[in-house]
């Protein structure tokens, strides 16, 4: 059954366009003719916003026909689909993609420069679409490529989100949250589709009537619904034919107003019903690798996995004429269990309203559905209270129900007169307050379930939900995330690209492991030296970018040294601080002989509930104040914490890192995805055996990367054998040093003893091992700096291959593995359009 992953391989090859209208002088009068028509500015009025918004329509145009085709090709051949169901899309910005993908990124630099316009600049201009956290979202974005990229019929799913994750503003070194209003200027890459409306069914309560035959059947009566309005937005793949679709849901009142209400005098009564209604995609929980247990949250899930799926059997219908082979042409992917609400609503569907048998439409269910899991930390697992549950789906509750019992006699007869077994198992968790576990949900529902690196995939295995394994151990298995290279390297990082092209061809932004081809080039000097000077030019482009956004004054001759990802206690941000103290106090006993000038930077948002997390930040802040303005650091020592991280901001920050930090205890970051990134731009990465460092150790090998710390068996032992931290405290006079200054506020000297928390954490708890670490790091920190500074031809060397040996890390890969083995969807290419 297995086929080579090489056959998802694009089918597409030398893709060029031939239109006069993708040369600078089409784009350019398209540009002037949609400034003109659709904004109404000439060059005298029209702002920036303009001309970025005049620009997006000009190349949305350029996708639309093929849009078009893609979409008639999958009407006529109804090929087996995937839709990725995830709620949260981090896509980032899109012009500067959507230009690459269709390869006219040098026309539109000549076109804007014709009219006296930087592209640059108006990239800028883009607010991100930030309708994601971290690595969850991301991931789902970099899917979306490699889906459109391999010519794969896929549909992603999600909320549009009126305000995505929060703006960050640094007050005083703590951060504030700002609503960010990306949609302010409007969004040019959007399509309105009044046509796609779903009715979305809450609250009310499950009862019984009889069918025509005289069949008892369950229906929802009294129901508080909503309608869910479809956005789409194109998603180009690299140079070819292929534009799939992003479809958004936003929440709107059934009628405008209720005139009941109205006529009652109750205007405003009416109004809120509709505000109400309307607040269901209002904003993006702002949590990464956290569970909320708020009703709007749940709201959320349903109203966008419903909508979804009434779309996707409408869909069916239109090329099918019954749900038997729903399974055979639909494959759902969960991200998560965020969705995982819709293995009930399909039930639902089938049963209620197709009037499916049970059995038979368990059998699509499970067919149809895969999950998977992204974290193994237990305040991500999802519960939902039965109360609130029972309260605002009635009858999912009754399904959830039915599922679980039938689910529980089959453990039943599996594993007699286990009982233990059945109450870990089983989907509804007793306790003071009864609460439904989404993962076992998903389990249940599903024909696959994967993890995310192969040490998360074992430590699922072995740990989280080792009773399901051995239940189905044929339903597991592991796909190792990727990254898209064409967002991180052929657009963020051109002239890099453009080099590497220059010496293996262009083939690598399709099949990522054609890099292997530049290892020969590793041991030449004169490789070496212009591989070093486009690190160097992408240093500059950070450091202009830096002051422009944030006044940050960097020195592109220093190291740069980058830990950017959501600020989480797991991550280890602090482990970061405490070295960077450490560096500081060297400087300050004089030992400056051999220290590498360096800037420190890190960046990241925290939850805004998350307070250790927002200690952290403050206390990053104030390290950084203090070592930036002491005279003794100058020429040495920078520590920047870099507000408001966020895609476009990576995409500046990774290929100017020489050092990437993937720092986090061993064994709880799932997969990481930002080391790929970093790799595939040339930065060495210090890291932990944890999540994927550990395959890109295998491939890149641990000689050319800094692997520290204890392992995931370390540990686990030492969780077991209880830690105590403070021992780390006494032996340790380096970290003793650290702690001290902190303690005894040296970074805080007019605001008292705000760091309490953090030093009584680490000395008396410190669940994530940071003081065990300590040592550790340091050392291989040392490393890291002697080698930058004595042996530059190696560092240069190590650099070359980390970024030659990363090809496994590429999306496309990933996605392959999931058509292939989970899915079975096979690409279909889109025909040329006539021209
Ligand atoms: C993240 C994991 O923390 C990260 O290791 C992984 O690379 C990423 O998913 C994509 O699989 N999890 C989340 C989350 O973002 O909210 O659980």
């Amino acid at each position: 059954k297995k086929r080579a992953v090489k056959n998802l391989s694009p089918k597409t090859e030398n893709w060029e366009f031939t239109s006069k209208d993708m040369d600078a002088e089409g784009i350019k009068n398209s540009f002037l003719n949609k400034i003109k028509y659709n904004l109404a500015k000439d060059s005298e009025t029209a702002t920036l916003v303009d001309s970025f918004n005049g620009l997006s329509f000009a190349i949305r145009d350029r996708l639309v026909e093929r849009w078009i085709q893609t979409q008639k090709t999958y009407a006529s051949e109804n090929p087996k689909r995937c839709y990725y169901l995830s709620l949260e899309f981090l896509m980032g910005r899109l012009l500067g993609n959507n230009i690459s993908n269709l390869g006219i990124t040098y026309e539109s630099k000549d076109a804007m420069e014709k009219l006296g316009l930087s592209l640059e600049e108006l990239e800028d201009e883009e607010i991100d679409a930030g309708l994601g956290n971290g690595g969850l979202g991301r991931l789902a974005a970099c899917f979306l490529d490699s889906m459109a990229t391999l010519e794969l019929p896929a549909i992603g799913y999600g909320i549009r989100y009126e305000y995505g994750i929060f703006m960050q503003k640094i007050i005083n070194g703590y951060q504030q949250e700002i609503p960010e209003q990306w949609l302010i200027n409007g969004n040019p890459w959007e399509i309105e589709r009044p046509e796609y409306q779903y009715r979305i069914r809450f609250y009310g309560h499950a009862g019984t009537y009889k069918d025509y035959d005289g069949t008892e059947r369950r229906t929802l009566y009294d129901t508080k619904d909503i309608m869910a309005l479809a956005y789409d937005v194109p998603i180009p793949g690299y140079k070819n034919n292929t534009v799939n679709t992003l479809r958004l849901w936003s929440s709107k009142a059934i009628d405008e107003f209720d005139l009941a209400d109205f006529n009652q005098g109750d205007y405003i009564g009416s109004c809120e019903d509709k505000i109400n209604s309307e607040n269901i995609s209002k904003v993006l929980y702002p949590n990464d690798n956290n569970h909320s247990g708020k009703e709007l949250r749940l709201k959320q899930q349903f109203f966008f996995t419903s909508a979804s799926l009434q779309d996707i059997i409408r869909r069916h219908f239109k090329a099918n004429d019954s749900l038997d082979n729903f399974a055979e042409k639909n494959a759902i992917q969960l991200n998560d269990t965020h969705p995982a609400i819709a293995v009930v609503e399909l039930m639902r569907l089938f049963v209620d309203e197709y009037k499916l048998k049970w059995d038979h439409a368990w059998g699509i269910v499970q067919k149809t559905f895969a999950y998977t899991n992204h974290t193994l930390l237990p305040e991500a697992l999802e519960k939902w209270s039965v109360a609130l549950m029972h309260n605002l789906l009635p009858r999912h509750m009754e399904i959830i129900y039915e599922i679980n019992s039938r689910f529980l006699r089959q453990v039943s007869f599996r594993f007699i007169g286990d009982d233990d077994r059945l109450r870990r198992m089983s989907i509804i968790e007793e306790g003071p307050e009864k609460m439904v576990r989404m993962a076992y949900l998903a389990i249940v529902g599903s024909h696959s379930v994967n993890g995310v690196a192969a040490l998360h995939t074992k430590l699922l295995k072995e740990g989280l939900v080792r009773d399901f394994y051995e239940m189905w151990p044929e339903k597991f298995n592991n796909k190792t995330n990727g990254i898209t290279p064409r967002r991180w390297l052929h657009q963020a990082n051109r002239p890099l690209s453009d080099f590497i092209s220059e010496k293996i061809g262009t083939e690598w932004r399709k099949d990522l492991s054609q890099l292997k081809k530049l290892e020969p080039f590793a041991d030449d000097p004169a490789f070496q030296k212009q591989w070093m000077e486009y690190k160097f030019g992408a240093k500059k482009r950070l450091a202009a970018k830096l002051k422009k956004w944030d006044n940050i004054d960097l020195d592109p001759s220093m190291f740069f040294d980058v830990e950017i990802k959501r600020i989480h206690e797991y991550k280890r941000q602090l482990l970061k601080v405490l070295h960077t103290i450490h560096l500081y106090l060297k400087i300050k006993d004089g030992h400056t002989e051999g220290f590498v000038p360096q800037t420190i930077m890190i960046g990241g948002k925290a939850a805004p509930g998350y307070y250790m997390a927002k200690q952290i930040i403050k206390l990053i802040n104030n390290v950084s104040r203090i070592i930036n303005e002491d005279p003794d650091t100058d020429g040495l020592l920078r520590l920047y914490f870099v507000p408001n991280y966020r895609v476009s901001a990576a995409q500046y920050l990774i290929p100017a890192a020489d050092l990437s930090q993937q720092i986090s205890t061993a064994g709880k970051e799932a997969s990481g995805t930002g080391n790929m990134k970093f790799a595939l731009n040339g930065a060495l990465t210090i890291g932990t055996m944890d999540g994927a460092n550990v395959e890109m150790a295998e491939e890149i090998g641990e000689e050319h990367m800094f692997i520290f710390g204890l392992r995931n068996e370390d540990v686990q032992k030492v969780y077991e054998e209880g830690h105590n931290p403070f021992h780390y405290y006494e032996t340790s006079p380096r970290l003793k040093r650290v702690i001290d200054l902190i303690s005894h506020n040296y970074f805080s000297q007019d605001e008292g003893d705000i760091f309490r928390d953090i030093v009584n954490n680490l000395l008396y708890e410190d669940n994530f091992l940071v003081t065990a670490d300590f040592d550790a790091y340091i050392d291989t920190q040392e490393k890291v700096h002697e080698l930058y500074r004595d042996n530059p031809d190696e560092w240069a060397r190590k650099s070359i291959l980390n970024a030659a040996r990363i090809g496994k890390f590429s999306s496309d890969r990933t996605i392959s593995q999931y058509a292939e083995e989970i899915w079975d969807v096979t690409p279909l290419p889109v025909k040329d359009v006539e021209a």
